[in-house]
């Protein structure tokens, strides 16, 4: 089993219904088990700023499906909850990126582990700190990183 974290946001509609219902459909994934969930995160929008504020959250999983399988996998969730890719940046009912996996990276640009922007950012490293503050990102730990970036904009 590998560990895996992903990384969950929603700034459309019911935010946190959207977040609840992603996580249920990953943890009934096959050879999937969901381990630890951040708490939730009301968070400025980074990008394209002209939007609703995000929730977001970071969850564990431990998993034998490879990383292409799971990808494919939360690409059909981000669809089934209705996810429309209108504008790279723009809204969306839920995110789902996957931030690391176990003993794996890649530059591929469908899937690119560790998550190339994840260092930037608050919203992701504010939840997987909780979660993980020793986890491994490149050369430094997720806390080391958060120092780095500072809280700024978290509720
Ligand atoms: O890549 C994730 C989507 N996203 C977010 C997000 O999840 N949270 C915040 N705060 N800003 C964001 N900008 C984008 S794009």
């Amino acid at each position: 089993m590998k560990q895996v974290f992903l990384s969950l946001g929603s700034n459309l509609g019911n935010r946190l219904q959207f977040l609840e219902l992603a996580t249920k459909k990953i943890e009934a994934l096959p050879k999937l088990v969901l381990r630890k969930k951040s708490s939730y995160y009301e968070t400025d929008p980074v990008g394209y700023t002209e939007q609703n504020q995000f929730i977001n959250q970071v969850i564990e999983i431990e998993t034998e499906l490879d990383p292409c399988t799971l990808l494919n996998y939360c690409l059909a969730i981000e669809k089934e909850l209705g996810r429309i890719r209108l504008e790279r940046w723009g809204p969306r009912t839920i995110d789902i990126d996957m931030l690391l996996y176990e003993g794996f990276s890649s530059t591929d640009e469908r899937l690119m582990i560790p998550h190339p922007r994840m260092t930037e950012r608050a919203f992701v490293l504010v939840p997987l700190n909780e979660i993980a503050p020793n986890i491994l990102i490149f050369d430094l730990t997720c806390n080391e990183w958060l120092k780095k970036v500072g809280q700024l904009n978290i509720k």
